[in-house]
């Protein structure tokens, strides 16, 4: 197979260890496709179990070596030159990120602007992390500190590599923490470039340490390493669940971000304007593959005709094509993906669910590309799949409810319990819906709100458990520890 080279090219097509590519202990690789075309166009390293235990090894050696003997204030300053690093090389970045993923260009630019940004707040997060002191017995001084497991292992999927990796791997490595990444076979090659760029930062050899390669060799090996200390999953709920049951058996704690079928609830006083464009753009920002995409929208009863109205103008003039069209979505990132949304849509049509209205594919679009033309449903019956399987795709279901009761049971009736927004001009009706929905993060007359790195960010129920971004996640990658001292 002819396989062309990139441009910007990719990193290597070997494992990164002690801060050098290596080749894997296999030597095996794995074709890298562009979701645009369906086309190879470069290889990485299949990794396995024997690469992860080089990997966590060197993890190790980090931890109780030069990576451990860091201050607090040391190594938020690789952090932070690596957020400047990752700037400076902004443009290669992106355009790497938009090939991988096929997202669009503009879409891949504040992708990396945003991992800039996850290096920076953790660079400046990573001495100012403190204990308590606590007030206990007399004669007694209690205090605590908040101490690095160790070795980290991170297993993150396609969807946003970049975005990830600074949000898992900067969390981590400035609470001290010596990492062990394996990025997803899909599109792994920012991650790779990233790790190269923490080298050029300052970051000790194998304190940061990534094996590409498949989910049931290198992920499975990594999530059930006896040498890991703690494991963070982002992926599906059927693997969340197997990475906890790995975990579990080395009795590891883990977070698990497992996607969601978040809801935006439209009241019937929301202003439309103001909402309707955020709603759309909230399903089909990479193209669905989000695991917050605003995948419900629950629309009073009343204003029902005048939404799907609205959608029926509106949705037609989203379109999908290359990313260097920088349309409003690129495509799915593989075969299997598109086929699953098709899935979807197929039954959808059979069961005679309403087509509400379709954006359409650019004919700029290779027929080999994975293109899948954005779509809104409605009214969508309560039971159906479009209503309770996360689709991970393009695709708006769109249902009514009666009452402000109605529209927090409807809310709340998913496994998922990731993200929503509430849209009402009553102030108080809107603050007391959102804080009846479960779920992580909650909205009000806004949603997605800029990426939000500072807040913490997480599931309930099969949205997975644990928090990213923010402050919080770094308490997630430590133990506290408690000392109590007597002095009488
Ligand atoms: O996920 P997987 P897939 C959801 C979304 C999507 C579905 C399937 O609904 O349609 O999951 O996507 C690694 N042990 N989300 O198949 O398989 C794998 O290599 C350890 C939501 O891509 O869970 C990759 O690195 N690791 C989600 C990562 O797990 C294993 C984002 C995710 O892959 C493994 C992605 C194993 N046995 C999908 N098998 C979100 N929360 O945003 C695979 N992996």
């Amino acid at each position: 197979m002819n396989i062309a080279t990139p441009s910007p090219v990719a990193a290597s097509d070997g494992v990164f260890i002690d801060n050098a590519w290596q080749p894997s202990a296999s030597g095996q690789t794995i074709e890298v496709f562009d979701p645009a075309t369906g086309t190879a166009f470069t290889r990485i390293a299949a990794g396995d179990a024997a690469d992860i235990d080089a990997a966590v090894a060197s993890a190790r050696r980090a931890f109780q070596g030069a990576w451990g003997a860091l201050t607090a204030t040391e190594r938020g300053r690789v952090l932070t030159r690596a957020s400047v690093l990752v700037q400076e090389a902004a443009d290669e970045l992106s355009q790497l990120e938009a090939r991988d993923t096929g997202k669009p260009i503009s879409q891949a630019r504040a992708d990396i602007q945003a991992t800039a940004r996850y290096l920076e707040f953790y660079g400046g997060a990573a001495d100012k992390v403190h204990g308590d002191t606590i007030p206990f017995l007399p004669g007694h001084f209690a205090l605590t500190e908040h101490v690095p497991f160790g070795v980290t292992g991170h297993i993150i999927p396609w969807n946003y590599p970049a975005q990830m990796f600074g949000r898992t791997i900067a969390a981590s490595l400035a609470m001290g923490n010596a990492c062990v990444l394996k990025p997803a076979e899909e599109a792994c090659l920012t991650p790779l470039r990233l790790a190269e760029i923490l080298r050029e930062a300052g970051l000790p050899a194998g304190a940061l340490n990534c094996v590409p390669g498949y989910g049931h060799q290198a992920g499975a090996a990594l999530a059930g390493h006896p040498g890991i200390d703690f494991v963070s999953f982002t992926g599906s709920p059927e693997i969340g669940a197997a990475v906890q049951i790995a975990a579990a058996g080395n009795h590891i704690g883990c977070t698990l971000e497992l996607g969601g079928k978040s809801p935006q609830i439209l009241f019937e006083d929301a202003d439309l304007d103001l909402a309707l464009p955020i709603v759309m753009k909230a399903i089909t920002q990479n193209a669905g593959q989000t695991c917050s995409a605003g995948a419900r929208l629950l629309v009073q009863q009343s204003i029902l005709p005048q939404v799907i109205d609205r959608l029926k103008h509106s949705f037609p003039s989203l379109i999908a094509g290359p990313q260097a069209g920088d349309h409003d979505l690129g495509p799915l990132i593989s075969a299997k993906q598109r086929g699953r949304v098709q899935g979807f849509c197929d039954q959808a049509d059979a069961d005679g669910v309403p087509l509400i209205a379709e954006g359409r594919i650019d004919a700029s679009a290779a027929a080999g590309g994975h293109f899948i033309a954005p779509r809104a449903y409605g009214p969508v019956p309560r039971d159906h799949p479009l209503a309770r399987q996360e689709v991970f795709g393009p695709i708006l279901s769109v249902m009514g409810f009666v009452d402000e009761a109605d529209a927090i049971a409807l809310a709340n009736d998913t496994e998922y319990g990731l993200v929503a927004g509430v849209w009402s001009r009553d102030g108080s009706r809107a603050i007391r819906v959102a804080r009846q929905i479960m779920v992580g993060q909650v909205f009000v007359n806004a949603y997605g709100a800029g990426g939000g790195i500072e807040l913490p960010f997480g599931g309930m129920k099969k949205s997975g458990h644990g928090r990213e971004k923010g402050f919080d996640a770094l308490y997630e990658f430590a133990a506290t520890r408690t000392m109590v001292i007597r002095h009488d």
